[in-house]
This record gives C-alpha cells, sequence and structure tokens, in this order.
C-alpha cells in the first residue's frame, strides 16, 4: 500500500485537513490500492496560485520544445506500460488486456501532442486593403481545471492534460476518488519528463468538495469534465455563470443496429465485445441492441450462449474477459435497473445477478445481463446503466431500426453492421451521434480522431486529434498594416 499525496508545485503535500481516504481493489476488497490525501477548498487554492505563477513562464516556452517534453513523458510511459496497466486493473477492475490498451492510448496521445507543437497551423488569410496582413495564431487561456472519471483512468485524463499543457496552459486535475493512483504516478511521469513545478497540479478528493472549489474559483479560466450528465449540467450552469469556457463530455446510451443481411458471427463478437467489455463502464458501451425482425430469435440465442461462456474474474488473469464493477454503488445501481427492466415487462435472457463464486465472493462482480424484448420506451432502453446490462429491441426495418437508434436523449456513438453500402452510408448521415460505426462495435475510438457526442452527451466539444487543441486554446486574429498610412477598413477602396 502506498500513500499518495497532492502534487502542488512540483512537490508531494498533505492536505490540509490532514483527512485521508482509502482505494481498493473492486475485485478484492479486502487489498487496500493506496491512501490519499482529502483535500479541501485551501488545497485546491494553493494548486491554483502554482498554477497561476507557472503558467507566466510556460505560455512562453515554444510550442515545438514542449512537443519535446511529450515525447519523453511517451517515453516513459512506454517503459512503465506494464506496471501502470497492473496498478489500473488492480484499483479499477478492468481487465489487464484493457488496461494495457489504455495505457496505450495514453502513450497515442502523448506521441500525437509530441508532433502536435510542430503543426498547429494558424491561417493566413488576405486583407481587404493593400499593403496589409492578416493571419490566426492560436493562443492558451491561462489555468484550466481538470475532472477525470474512474473508467478510463489514464486515457481520459491524457485526453486532457496533454493538449491542455501543450497549448501552454497550465492544470489542476481531479481524478475520481475510485481511480487517483494512476494519475498520481501519471504525474510524476511528467515532472520526470521535464514538465515545470506548477505546470500540472494533481488534487485528490470528491466532486461535492474539491470538484466545486475548483469549478468556483475566479482564477480557473475553463473546466474539462468526463463523467454523469447531472454533474456536467451543474459544470456547465456554473461555467455559464461565470462566463468561463467549458468542455463536457456525458452519458451515452449507444445503439448497435444489426442488419438481416450482416455478417452476423462478426456481429455477435462486436456485440459482446461493446457490451461486455470494460464491464459495460465505458460512456460508448453498447448499452442497446437493434436487431432486425428477422434475424431476431436466431441472434439472440447465439447471443446468450455466448454471453454465459464469458469467464469472470480477477482482470489480472489473463484468461479473464469480464472483471468487477468499480464499487458496490456501482453494482446496486445496476442490479436496481435490473429490477426495473423486469418490472416494466422485459424479458430476462440471461444473467440479472451478483456473481459470487469463489474468489470473486471479494470483489463487485455481476453477471453480464441481457434483457431481450425491450420497447423504446423502458428507462432500460433510455437511461445509461453504465454496467453490464444490455437492452434487445426489435425494428421491422431498417427505417424503424434508425429511428428506435436516434429516439434517446444521448447521442455518443452507434454502430451499424451491414453488407449493404446504400444503407450503411444512409445509416451514417441519419445517425444523431458523435461517433458512428460500421461493421464495428460502439468502442473503439482513436486518440487521434474527434471524440464526443451530440445532444445530450455534451455541449458541442470533441476531444481527440485536432479538436482537443481547439478547446484548450483560443483564436487570436492579427492585422498587420505596413503602409504606412491611415487605412479604413469598409471604407477606403483600393483606388485610393
Ligand atoms: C469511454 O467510452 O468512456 O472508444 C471512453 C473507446 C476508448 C475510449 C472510451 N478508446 O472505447
Amino acid at each position: 500500500m502506498k500513500e499518495y499525496k497532492n502534487f502542488i508545485d512540483g512537490k508531494l503535500l498533505p492536505s490540509k485537513s490532514g483527512r485521508t481516504f482509502e482505494n481498493r481493489n473492486p475485485a478484492n476488497w479486502d487489498e487496500v490500492i493506496g491512501v490519499f490525501p482529502k483535500s479541501t477548498a485551501e488545497d485546491v487554492a494553493q494548486a491554483i496560485e502554482s498554477a497561476k505563477r507557472a503558467y507566466k513562464k510556460w505560455r512562453q516556452i515554444p510550442w515545438p520544445k514542449r512537443s519535446e517534453i511529450m515525447r519523453r513523458v511517451a517515453e516513459i510511459m512506454i517503459q512503465k506500460k506494464e506496471e501502470l496497466a497492473r496498478l489500473m486493473t488492480r484499483e479499477m477492475g478492468k481487465v489487464i488486456k484493457e488496461t494495457r490498451g489504455d495505457v496505450q492510448e495514453g502513450i497515442d496521445t502523448a506521441l500525437y501532442a509530441s508532433i502536435q507543437g510542430r503543426k498547429y497551423f494558424g491561417y493566413t488569410v488576405p486583407s481587404e486593403l493593400p499593403n496589409k496582413s492578416c493571419l490566426t495564431r492560436r493562443e492558451p487561456l491561462g489555468v484550466w481545471g481538470l475532472i477525470t472519471p474512474w473508467n478510463f483512468p489514464i486515457a481520459i485524463p491524457t485526453w486532457k492534460i496533454f493538449p491542455c499543457l501543450l497549448s501552454g496552459n497550465t492544470a489542476v486535475i481531479k481524478p475520481a476518488t475510485y481511480t487517483p493512483a494512476s494519475v498520481g504516478e501519471l504525474a510524476q511521469i511528467l515532472q520526470e519528463a521535464g514538465v515545470p513545478d506548477g505546470v500540472l497540479n494533481v488534487v485528490y478528493g470528491g466532486g461535492g468538495e474539491v470538484g466545486e472549489a475548483i469549478l468556483n474559483h475566479p482564477d480557473i479560466v475553463g473546466v474539462s469534465f468526463t463523467g454523469s450528465s447531472e454533474i456536467g449540467r451543474r459544470i456547465g450552469e456554473v461555467c455559464g455563470k461565470r462566463l468561463k469556457r467549458c468542455s463536457l463530455e456525458l452519458g451515452g446510451k449507444n445503439g448497435l443496429v444489426v442488419l438481416k443481411d450482416a455478417d452476423l458471427e462478426l456481429a455477435l463478437e462486436g456485440v459482446l465485445w461493446g457490451a461486455f467489455g470494460t464491464t459495460g463502464q465505458r460512456c460508448t458501451a453498447t448499452s442497446r441492441l437493434i436487431l432486425e425482425e428477422s434475424i431476431y430469435d436466431e441472434f439472440i440465442s447465439r447471443l446468450k450462449e455466448r454471453a454465459e461462456k464469458l469467464k469472470l474474474g480477477n482482470g489480472l488473469d489473463e484468461d479473464v474477459d469480464v472483471g468487477p464493477l468499480v464499487s458496490e454503488a456501482q453494482r446496486q445501481t445496476v442490479h436496481s435497473y435490473v429490477e426495473i427492466g423486469k418490472k416494466e415487462g422485459a424479458r430476462l435472457l440471461t444473467g440479472g445477478e451478483v456473481y459470487k463464486e469463489g474468489e470473486c465472493a471479494r470483489g463487485w462482480f455481476y453477471r453480464p445481463t441481457i434483457f431481450v424484448d425491450v420497447t423504446p420506451d423502458m428507462r432500460i432502453a433510455q437511461e445509461e446503466i453504465f454496467g453490464p446490462v444490455l437492452s434487445v429491441l426489435r425494428a421491422k426495418d431498417f427505417e424503424e431500426a434508425i429511428e428506435i437508434l436516434n429516439g434517446t436523449t444521448y447521442g455518443l456513438s452507434s454502430s451499424i453492421y451491414t453488407r449493404d453500402l446504400n444503407k450503411a452510408h444512409k445509416a451514417i448521415e441519419l445517425a444523431e451521434t458523435g461517433i458512428v460505426y460500421i461493421n464495428a462495435p460502439t468502442i473503439g475510438a482513436e486518440c487521434h480522431l474527434p471524440f464526443g457526442g451530440m445532444k445530450n452527451t455534451g455541449n458541442g466539444h470533441r476531444e481527440g486529434g485536432w479538436t482537443a487543441y481547439e478547446i484548450f486554446t483560443e483564436v487570436k486574429t492579427v492585422y498587420i498594416d505596413y503602409s504606412g498610412a491611415l487605412q479604413k477598413a469598409q471604407i477606403d477602396t483600393w483606388e485610393g
């Protein structure tokens, strides 16, 4: 068990409150991973103060130089990949193959940042007046608040930290209380790679105290948040009132459509991975399966058989397919949705219960669960469950499938399995989601492409790729007049 401290101005400091909290292994609740400071508004203010001081110098370091530091971050992460993955499996529960992928996503994001600094282009634009040039450049904003979730303990923090810092901002990050260790280790890697003191600060604790303190602090210029729509609304409200920039990455109720002409075996594998990978705890998880009527019975019987073969257990075991849920509370939420589904009249095809065989009795395991005969108005077809629960709906044809697909308040990811090129293209056009997959499940976003959703999934920003840099920079428009005379736009003409 390791004792972690806040990371402020390059130093490891206890919380001024003297209070701490534990982080435990969801696969074996007896195992304590680490002890963390329970920070207060005072700790947050100190972290913001240090980020504010560091900003003055950091923003003036040329982008390509900041990029070099990001390359070193990637190199250290490559060396520590296995160590970080194992720690992540212990603190979060997902299986080791996936935590290796999570770290890899962080490495890829650092490598992307390492080239972005040399190619983050502005525009040069002709002027309407002679002897005058016009251009745009992108500038950092100042000190950011980054608030991250527990389901991708390294990847999502890196989606925010790396573009934020590369752009010349400084930051205070509050990782989720279920997975604080991954960000704690990441901060040490950044320091080792040469990120100057105060550029990244880490404070630990709950949203009510630490999150609110970050959000409400007048020196925070923007907040980037990934988590629930409920908290997202609260953050948006405060940022709106205070005119702070705000990027929100919220829930999903992602649908996967299988049309009758699809490769059913391929679709089956996609559904299992999309619905039960990460124990269903992804914002992009496949939580609705929409089947065209004529394949419905065959597909669900094959799906049941395959889902029941998935092996549950401690994610450090390479043969395990599905790890535990992150916490007891999460397991209770999942189970309460199972009760809701039953009451609503959906038919439980498999699962629907806690799994406690052998060593799993010490963890928060839940059987992969499938409800069939779900109708679009049911709560299990509308609300984000964030667990291994799949709702299967029936569609009479392509048109109805798309209507069901779009019939939720969320709009993150969608997927269509078909061999019909025309239908695939029509689905791409009609899907009301920020991400669309053809013949692949709703998960599997790559770090160099925009990531985010429509409708209640967010507020229009996109993380990932070049678009993440739009979140963390302001456009500055520059006019350079080299005529030596006063020229009046819209009034003077080129004839003089
Ligand atoms: C999330 O769903 O919470 O697309 C993030 C994926 C990952 C990131 C998912 N690369 O599945």
